[in-house]
């Protein structure tokens, strides 16, 4: 078969300027005379997928091209769904190539680029296959409106240009304060790529199972709730306060980001009243969905569309409430438990326009892209997870026998460097954005935009491993905070649902003592930046035209967080927070053995591709659970705890 340049060569060419026709003579041929149905061999359905998709397209009921996608619009997702599961089907390189370009010149582009990331993500011909950075490749969905302007006035004149991106907002609005880190890129693509390794919408007909995915969506969540708290902290705002159904939204919002095609996202006016989205999203029925899974939470039990009752009281309950109330196709009782999560999007990416009277295109809460830009999104990922707390708060503390790791003891936690924050200009292509002039060909048009990074740091941490033989351990990290916005101490029981997680990783402690040395840069729980589009296309061109490879092996995860975002932006004071760190048995960790000698990974919360999650305890363990009595941590020698100041340097 093809070599992984040329499978990547491929791919860059399909996502250059896809809102435009093919660029490239090769493909642009395959586009204009393949015909899909030729070889029905090809496809492991024996073409049926494509068929269907064919018989879509003869009929004209395809979504035309230029006009918005969102996943969240039910017949826009059936057809995106459609080409994934073309794709599924390849049994080829050369088979999945050939349809996408087919497709890609006749298919709505949010679609088709919504079909291929999910593709490579999820089939074995795209393993490895690098995706392009999201922000580049559909920079309307990640860049304001105002320099996407810009841009466009620089392709006009043909000026190249590069912009500086401002924050959505004024100064008038304290919310703006923490801009930087919803708007941030890096974070979006994180957000969006975690929601493609995790689809609500999958179902396993493809042969596996994902993993702990309600789990998963709890945890990612999370964290991304907890990592925006810490920022407000940093910035001596207050927690999140969550949202109600029956209570005004408080923030107001205006994006200030327009589609590609379709006008700009809706704004939202301050202290709106919930108000049902017509034919789509009745406020009433988020309440009954909601006290429904309140109810199972105080029942221990979840009740099954067939009636029977499913467990929750155990450290599997977590992954089952995940999915009713994300709510994914693997929700037991769908018709019952409704999608509150799901649901909430849309209703609050409505909000601005709930009775379709000036047919305003879908909010910023309908794309995983752009989410995160509404305060609205941490308010209602904080109600969320307030429910997911009170199921945890249902379970028993962590018993001694649970928390410890017999005869390893941890001697000593050591951060060598200062933990340091600042934040620095990133430029990023915005030629995606403008349409492609043939006649007077391309001019450099990129934005550049203040990002937040932290000088690189080692934690060094000492083991006695007084056992005889070999111990096969993982370490865990969480930075938590000491106080809340207004300096009111946080016992160890109140900060435990507020703490980061840093880092998380396997080792294997021989008798004796152990010193471990672990870079910020291998945290688990990050991807280090994607080259830019324009680097990955030169790159692997060069290797196409001499015949070589490129190793690019270091970037084929777009899940997690930016490995710049590891830290919080902390104050220029110094923000005082408490790092804690355990060692816990891994014997029972199925990969053990791998993850020992691996590079770093993103797997904290992204999980391993195909895989079972790596770790067998549930995630955030041990701080997942109510911490009645703190001495009985103290008491662990697998567990320790140091003051730590992060330090934000220079102004911003
Ligand atoms: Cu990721 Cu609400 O699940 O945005």
């Amino acid at each position: 078969g093809p070599s992984f340049a040329q499978r990547q060569q491929d791919i860059n060419r399909l996502l250059y300027k896809v809102d435009d026709i093919l660029q490239f003579a090769e493909l642009k041929e395959v586009a204009d005379n393949f015909d899909p149905e030729a070889d029905l061999s090809s496809y492991s359905d024996g073409g049926e997928a494509v068929k269907h998709l064919l018989t879509e397209l003869r009929d004209h009921r395809l979504l035309k091209k230029h006009h918005w996608f969102s996943l969240f619009n039910k017949r826009q997702r059936e057809e995106a769904l459609i080409l994934f599961d073309v794709f599924m089907h390849c049994k080829t390189w050369q088979a999945t190539i050939n349809n996408a370009a087919f497709f890609r010149e006749r298919m709505n582009e949010g679609e088709f680029v919504y079909a291929i990331y999910a593709a490579l993500v999820h089939t074995d011909l795209g393993r490895g296959i690098v995706l392009p950075p999201l922000y580049e490749v559909t920079p309307h969905l990640f860049a304001n409106s105002e320099v996407i302007h810009k841009a466009y006035t620089a392709q006009m004149t043909r000026t190249p240009g590069k912009f500086q991106m401002e924050f959505t907002g004024s100064k008038k609005n304290p919310e703006q304060r923490v801009a930087y880190f919803g708007e941030d890129i890096g974070l979006n693509t994180h957000h969006v790529t975690w929601h493609l390794d995790f689809p609500f919408w999958w179902d396993d007909i493809y042969g596996y199972h994902l993993d702990r995915k309600g789990e998963l969506f709890f945890w990612a969540h999370h964290q991304l709730t907890v990592r925006f708290d810490i920022e407000r902290l940093s910035n001596h705002l207050n927690f999140v306060d969550e949202l109600y159904w029956d209570k005004p939204i408080r923030e107001g919002f205006a994006p200030h980001t327009a589609y590609r095609y379709g006008g700009e996202f809706p704004a939202r006016p301050d202290n709106v009243e919930f108000t049902d989205v017509t034919g789509l999203v009745r406020v009433r029925d988020m309440i009954i969905y909601e006290s429904r899974i309140r109810d199972a939470i105080a029942l221990g039990y979840i009740t099954a569309a067939d009636g029977s009752h499913i467990n929750i009281r155990d450290e599997h309950g977590i992954d089952h409430l995940g999915n009713i109330i994300e709510s994914s196709a693997y929700s037991p009782n769908l018709e019952y438990y409704g999608a509150l999560h799901n649901e909430a999007h849309i209703l609050l990416g409505r909000q601005g326009d709930p009775k379709g009277k000036f047919k305003l295109q879908p909010g910023v809460m309908e794309h995983f892209e752009t989410a995160t830009r509404d305060p609205a999104f941490f308010r209602l990922h904080k109600h969320i997870d307030n429910i997911f707390k009170e199921h945890k708060d249902t379970l028993p503390p962590y018993t001694k026998e649970q928390l410890e790791f017999t005869g390893v003891v941890l001697d000593e936690i050591v951060v060598n460097g200062p933990l340091e924050t600042y934040f620095e200009d990133f430029e990023f292509s915005l030629i995606n954005a403008v349409d492609h002039n043939p006649e007077f060909g391309e001019v450099d048009v990129s934005a550049v935009v203040k990002r937040l990074n932290h000088k690189p740091f080692n934690l060094n941490i000492e083991i006695t491993n007084e056992n005889v033989d070999n111990k096969h351990a993982v370490v865990r990290v969480y930075l938590c905070p000491t106080t809340d916005a207004n300096g009111v101490e946080l016992s160890l029981e109140k900060a435990r649902w507020n703490c980061i997680e840093l880092d998380k990783f396997w080792t294997k402690l021989i008798p004796g003592s152990n010193s471990i040395s672990r870079a910020s840069s291998e945290a688990s729980t990050t991807v280090p930046d994607t080259p830019s589009f324009k680097s990955l296309i030169a790159a692997v061109d060069e290797a196409v035209d001499a015949g070589t490879e490129v190793h690019l092996e270091e970037f084929d995860r777009g899940c997690g967080i930016p490995n710049r975002l590891l830290l919080p932006k902390g104050r220029e004071e110094g923000l005082g927070m408490i790092l804690i760190v355990g060692v816990t048995d891994a014997e029972e960790d199925a990969l053990h053995e791998v993850l020992e000698d691996a590079e770093a990974h993103s797997h904290a919360q992204c999980g391993v591709h195909g895989e079972k999650y790596p770790d067998h305890l549930p995630m955030g363990f041990p701080l997942d659970r109510r911490i009645d009595d703190p001495r009985i941590f103290m008491s662990c020698t697998n567990y320790k705890k140091t003051h730590v100041t992060v330090t934000h340097i220079g102004n911003f």
